[in-house]
């Protein structure tokens, strides 16, 4: 059998191969039938992808499939069965196939490049961008109004030398009311007014179990703030079963009614503004002696009257007092040697009054048209 290794054995007038690839296939040695072959199949490859044939990628990739695919794929199918033919003839068809293989995978590549740029190019030059379309606003969270006036509060009292301190809301009875010198029969303690969780372990229903905390763990000076969550059992347009609290605690070995006035001021003016009016009036709360609650001119009528300070001109804000000796003998302070004053206040209450929020349901029910105001 002849086989051909020089071009001009080819004697062919015109290509369809490249010179590259005819060197290849002459290094093989292979038979002109093999070589015939090998061109027929190129041509018969460039026909079917042919540009009207197959314009997009897609189109090509069917052509692709037909003769490459790895299951029925018409060269691959042929590779599978080189087996079957007899030995003397493997080794020719082998090279033949392969090299059909090699080229069609170099073509489905280079077409497949032709097709991409100018598809991007098409592309481009359809595409048009309106830089003057107006953008999408994204949306953008913002803090729920309880944490920031629950911020500006913690503020005030660290810009006063108040320390933060947290601790546990599900609390010892004993930190929540025993040691708070709140009387066993007191209706706080009433199973109604507080969650219990069991006989002695409660949800804490204000932050001074935390000041109980830090008084067993650390000896006077003490200037502390306790921020958080407190529960009650009561709901209605005042009253939510979860509410936040912010306590104050400040001991010392001299310490005075008139400091506590000054603190309290101090933090009403920054809150509410430097014109505030504020006033003390006598109260009572087991854990302090003697007590106050603590007043500011109504800020929505500015002590008018009107519905929301029952025409008295004043809201309450603070309950305070001076600490109670029977809280530092539960702790283990000597109330021969310190004193101290403590005050407490409702965040969703003072935030109500400075917004003139008349529900207090607003802040839980999640309700983006109210939340976005503030
Ligand atoms: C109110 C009244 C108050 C306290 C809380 C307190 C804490 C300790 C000792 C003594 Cl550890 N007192 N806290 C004192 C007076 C009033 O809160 O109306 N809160 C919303």
């Amino acid at each position: 059998m002849e086989t051909i290794t020089t071009k001009e054995q080819l004697g062919w007038r015109e290509d369809n191969l490249s010179e590259e690839q005819i060197e290849r296939i002459l290094s093989e040695g292979l038979s002109r039938e093999q070589i015939e072959y090998i061109r027929n199949m190129m041509i018969e490859v460039k026909v079917n992808i042919g540009k009207h044939l197959c314009p997009t990628i897609a189109d090509l990739e069917d052509v692709r499939l037909f003769y490459l695919g790895r299951n029925g794929g018409k060269i691959t199918s042929q590779l599978r069965e080189l087996g079957k033919l007899p030995p003397e003839k493997r080794s020719e068809a082998g090279k033949t196939i392969n090299i059909i293989k090699e080229f069609l995978i170099a073509l489905f590549l280079d077409e497949h490049n032709k097709r991409a740029s100018n598809e991007q190019k098409e592309r481009l030059l359809h595409e048009k961008i309106d830089v003057t379309m107006p953008g999408f606003i994204p949306i953008v969270g913002k803090k729920h109004p309880i944490t920031h006036v629950l911020g500006q509060i913690v503020n005030i009292f660290m810009s006063l030398g108040f320390e933060v301190e947290e601790g546990p809301e599900v609390e010892y009875s004993h930190y929540n009311f025993d040691a708070l010198n709140i009387p066993h029969d007191h209706p706080a303690r009433d199973m109604h007014d507080t969650f219990y969780i069991s006989d002695a372990i409660v949800l804490r229903t204000h932050t001074s179990p935390v000041q109980i905390r830090v008084m067993r763990e650390k000896k006077p000076p003490l200037r502390i703030i306790a921020p958080g969550r407190v529960y009650r059992r009561d709901a209605d347009v005042s009253h939510s079963p979860m509410f936040h609290q912010v306590e104050g605690l400040l001991v010392d070995e001299k310490t005075t009614f008139g400091e506590l006035k000054a603190v309290l001021e101090a933090f009403l003016v920054a809150m509410f503004g430097k014109d505030t009016p504020v006033r003390f009036r006598p109260s009572f709360f087991p854990f302090t002696e003697p007590s106050c609650e603590v007043d500011i001119g109504c800020v929505i009528c500015n002590r008018k009257g009107c519905g929301v300070c029952k025409q008295t001109g004043w809201l309450e804000v603070l309950g305070a007092g001076m600490v109670d000796p029977e809280v530092f003998k539960w702790v283990g302070y000597d109330p021969e040697k310190y004193i101290g004053f403590a005050f407490g206040l409702g965040v969703e209450r003072l935030t109500m009054l400075k917004y003139g929020i008349d529900n207090i349901r607003l802040f839980f029910e999640n309700d983006l048209r109210f939340l976005r105001q503030f």
